[in-house]
């Protein structure tokens, strides 16, 4: 799997580690070799753009961390930067607030839906769900077979819809929502038609199955072998039907990369599955950070490098505890706290050694899922230096004005101030200053 994309990046490092000093000009050299692994590999131009210009920067600017070398300097910042690209984190299908969760597949023809939505099945009836499987192609009756075979085969319950079903989708779905809910259903998969080209027609049939369906999430289904095609597909998936997820097929096979590489930042949306077989069990979590090592190789480099980030993320925690003490806890802290708890769940360790209840029970009441996380990050990037040292300014215009720039809601800009406000309190409480100083 994108051996080829790989074997050409590692030349062009163990270009720049045969020069030994990093100087513009070799890092040129070694960017033009970068760009070309990319070209070749089909990634998407304008993802190839920003990715170079995000290395160039960052190699000649920033400041090499302690214990490592110039050359792994650039490495640590190449598989940031494809990490970046690959979507950053982790990301899990949304669940329904109440049940059942219901996720539509939606694809070009032969990708791989049916398979994927069998996987998915199996996926959720291992981790103990009752996973409910349909098929929603109103055209071809042999759909429903195909899901019947794959259901029977893994023990999934299969909704069967007559071709009089069909006929009439909006009641088919109440029909199926409705039986999903008498036997408690959860999550429901819904398999839908495919066609060899985007068409009106497809995309008016699937816009009025999503309509009647409501799900949870549209997961857009692309075949990793087509490259820029399955890219394309999915812009125009994501415009025409809307979609909140891709899964990637066919990872397994020589696909070069391109479309993994170039989806999340040309559509926006997180790939948050791989298939890598035809086999039911052959769908995995999509691990932007290990995918991007995966393709860099160089174990032996990496783990020197998050040996050189554990020892930044633990200064950076003691920076943070040291402020706490002085109890200046400001929204520019919080921001790093906030930062350390995605990359590490730091501050989930530290509630975790707490006794329970108390002064911490509204702290775990705290969501801090990474959707959150973000969302916060991008609100107080949003607010001024001084708005960050001295929240007290932020007033009712103040707080419209970050919401406008960080493009949430004011109502989030008021929770976010609400959190901080609750963890600075919590902050100044015996118990906690006690806990800090017993950190290191
Ligand atoms: N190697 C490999 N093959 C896959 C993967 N996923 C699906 N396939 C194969 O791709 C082919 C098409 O899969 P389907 O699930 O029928 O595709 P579909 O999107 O439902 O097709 P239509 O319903 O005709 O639009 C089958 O031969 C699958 O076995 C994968 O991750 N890896
Ligand atoms: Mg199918």
């Amino acid at each position: 799997m994108l051996d080829q994309l790989s074997a050409r990046l590692q030349k062009a490092i163990k270009f720049l580690r045969g020069e030994g000093k990093i100087t513009e000009k070799n890092l040129a050299e070694a960017l033009r070799m970068i760009r070309l692994a990319f070209l070749e590999a089909d990634v998407n131009y304008r993802v190839v753009k920003t990715f170079e210009t995000r290395i160039k920067e960052k190699a000649l600017n920033e400041q090499v961390l302690e214990s490592l070398t110039p050359v792994q300097h650039v490495i640590k910042i190449v598989r940031d930067e494809l990490t970046q690209i690959l979507g950053e984190n982790l990301h899990q299908l949304k669940i329904a607030d109440s049940p059942p969760s219901i996720y539509m597949l939606v694809g070009l023809q032969g990708v791989g839906k049916t398979t994927t939505a069998a996987k998915l099945a199996l996926l959720f009836k291992k981790g103990g769900k009752l996973p409910l499987l349909v098929s929603l192609d109103l055209k071809r009756p042999a759909a429903q077979q195909q899901l019947q075979v794959l259901g029977s085969q893994l023990s999934v319950e299969v909704f069967n819809l007559t071709p009089r079903d069909l006929d009439r989708p909006q009641a088919a779905i109440e029909k199926i929502l409705s039986s999903a809910r008498e036997h408690k259903f959860d999550p429901i998969i819904v398999d839908t038609a495919g066609r060899l080209h985007i068409d009106q027609e497809l995309m008016s049939e699937l816009k009025m199955v999503k309509d009647y369906l409501n799900p949870t999430e549209v997961i857009y289904v692309g075949d990793a072998m087509t490259g820029q095609d399955a890219v394309k597909s999915a812009q125009e998936f994501a415009e025409k039907v809307g979609i909140e997820a891709i899964i990637l097929t066919k990872l397994d096979g020589d696909a070069r990369g391109g479309a993994a590489l170039s989806m999340t930042m040309v559509t926006g949306k997180p790939i948050k599955y791989i298939g890598v077989g035809e086999k039911p069990n052959q769908l995995e979590l999509f691990h932007p950070d290990r995918m991007a090592s995966r393709i860099l190789g160089m174990g032996d480099v990496l783990s020197l490098i998050e040996k050189a980030e554990e020892v930044v993320d633990k200064k950076r925690a003691e920076e943070i505890a040291r402020r706490l003490r002085r109890e200046d806890f400001t929204l520019e802290d919080f921001r790093e706290q906030l930062r350390q708890i995605r990359k590490m769940g730091s501050f989930s360790q530290i509630l975790s050694h707490m006794p329970g209840g108390g002064v911490f029970k509204n702290l775990r009441k705290i969501n801090f899922d990474d959707q959150k996380i973000i969302h916060f990050e991008a609100i107080i990037n949003s607010m001024t230096p001084k708005e960050r040292e001295n929240p007290r300014l932020i007033n009712g215009s103040r707080r419209r004005r970050i919401a406008l720039g960080s493009g949430r809601p004011v109502s989030e800009v008021n929770q976010l101030l609400k959190q901080y406000l609750e963890m600075k309190k919590v902050m100044k409480k015996p118990q906690f200053k006690k806990l800090l100083s017993n950190l290191p």
